[in-house]
């Protein structure tokens, strides 16, 4: 597209409040600066045409026979589209995992992805798994915008070009050109674009370059039958059962909230977290209730306690007292401040129950203490009780300057959310994308990203989807 009909679209989509610059406070809690909504679209039926035809001129690096519009915003472009260049369309469902519309199975004909915005490529995938699985070809996904948020090198890793109308940074240009946003605004959007492109951890300086030739990423499949600690197996086993490298944080305020919360998200999660002292109505039957629901669901229970005196007292700590989290959680979590005896202590009770136990290794929230030294000698803590430290609480294990010896050790990371960012209060966000494939964990922990959410179950499904396809492509990248 030349640069005068780029310049004219971006005008055109801001004029219909496609693009909105502002302040906008999504329901996750991260404040934005733009908000795109390209769903505005279908109220202008001219300038909805007009992007369908730019859209079907991208040049695609093979000719397709039909095309497929990736649920729901992109399906008025796809049909404007396949009727103005007669090429019949495809639906692609993700929740019957089906295709409608008519194609030669097995037969190779090769489709076109048609898409609104790619933020990280997750909804492209998820709209290609379906169509491959009929054994027709995906090479090529055509998008208006691309958000530059990985999106790109996230398709290409699974075999799709994408090819954009436009990037947000384009956008951006023109609209200051046209003095539709000030000087101020385009300085918080460019920040915003930034940390959300490749975002560098605060306060922990990034490890060296992995030599080329390193080992390939091992699959959790393979990971399971390294754990010493049958917790730890357990964990990976569930994780590749259920295709799911995702924890949900439950914290809600009361232990009825977190049951019905537990019961919405379990099929999507491989572990749930919970924090048992911010429940205000918490009684005994809590533990048999929630384990009720795990065996249902097939996810493991992980009290975020972080212990943190000497050996003697957490044996109490979580033997005893009102909550007696031995009894009903399986993985519970340490600071490393107290030395290594607050081990031996969770050890002695939390072993013969099977429990597994992480360690903090690194913290979520700005300016915390846990980096360098700190986190290495977690990893020193860890090699000495592999069968019962079963991994870390880790938030950039990619940077770590002693690695732990073996791929045994799990990491999961909190602090995620879609876009990265951060709370008034020092949290800060990664992406899921990020978190797995650049940073090098295994689990992502979502909190409010998906609890506040309208729809948490619909929600955790996505947060699933992202963090296994970024699991996935980091296998096939070898990092
Ligand atoms: P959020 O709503 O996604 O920000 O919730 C994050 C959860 O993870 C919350 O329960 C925290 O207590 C927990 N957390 C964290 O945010 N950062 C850390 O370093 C550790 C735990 Br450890």
């Amino acid at each position: 597209m030349d640069a005068g009909a780029k310049e004219a679209l971006i005008l055109d989509l801001h004029a219909v409040e496609a693009v909105k610059l502002g302040t906008f406070v999504l329901k996750s809690g991260i404040t934005s600066p733009i908000y795109l909504d390209l769903r505005v679209l279908v109220s202008h039926p001219r300038l909805l045409a007009s992007v369908a035809s730019l859209l079907g001129s991208l040049p695609a690096t093979r000719p397709y026979d039909l095309l497929c519009g990736v649920p729901y915003t992109a399906l008025p472009f796809a049909a404007a589209l396949s009727v103005a260049a007669s090429v019949p369309m495809l639906l692609s469902r993700y929740d019957t995992k089906g295709v409608e519309g008519a194609f030669r199975a097995g037969g190779g004909q090769t489709v076109l992805i048609v898409e609104d915005l790619v933020t990280s490529g997750a909804s492209v995938l998820e709209t290609v798994g379906p169509l491959r699985a009929e054994g027709l070809v995906v090479a090529d996904a055509v998008v208006v915008i691309d958000r530059e948020q990985g999106g790109r090198e996230n398709l290409a890793a699974n075999g799709v070009a994408l090819h954009s109308l436009m990037t947000l940074t384009e956008m951006l240009a023109v609209l200051v050109r046209h003095g539709r946003v000030g000087d101020e605004k385009v300085a918080e959007v460019r920040r915003f674009l930034d940390a959300n492109r490749k975002v560098a951890v605060p306060g922990v300086p990034a490890g060296p370059p992995k030599p080329s030739g390193t080992a390939r990423r091992k699959s959790f499949a393979e990971r399971a039958g390294l754990a010493s600690n049958p917790m730890g197996r357990k964990l990976f086993e569930v994780m590749e059962a259920k295709q799911s490298n995702l924890c949900v944080a439950a914290d809600v305020g009361t232990a009825k909230e977190l049951l019905e919360l537990a019961d919405k998200v379990g099929p999507e999660i491989c572990m749930l977290k919970t924090h048992v002292d911010i429940l205000s109505d918490f009684t005994p039957d809590f533990g048999p209730k929630l384990r009720t629901i795990a065996g249902k669901h097939n996810f493991l229970i992980f009290e975020d306690r972080k212990f943190a005196d000497i050996g003697n007292t957490v044996i109490m700590q979580s033997e005893g007292g009102i909550f007696r989290i031995l009894d009903w959680a399986d993985i519970i979590n340490a600071h490393i401040v107290p030395g290594p005896g607050i081990v031996d202590g969770l050890k002695l009770k939390g072993l013969p129950k099977g429990r597994g136990l992480l360690l903090l290794a690194e913290m979520s929230s700005a300016g915390n203490l846990a980096y360098g030294d700190y986190t290495a000698a977690a990893v020193k803590i860890a090699e000495q009780h592999p069968d019962f430290v079963i991994g870390f609480i880790s938030v950039n294990p990619a940077s770590w300057s002693l690695a732990p010896s073996t791929p045994a050790f799990i990491h999961a990371t909190p602090g995620v959310q879609m876009a990265a960012g951060g709370d008034a209060l020092g949290q800060q966000y990664n992406t899921p994308f990020s978190v797995i494939s650049d940073r090098g964990s295994d689990i992502i922990i979502v909190g409010r990203g998906i609890i506040k959410a309208s729809n948490p179950a619909e929600t955790a499904r996505q947060y699933r989807i992202q963090g296994w396809q970024a699991y996935q492509s980091s296998l096939s990248r070898g990092t």
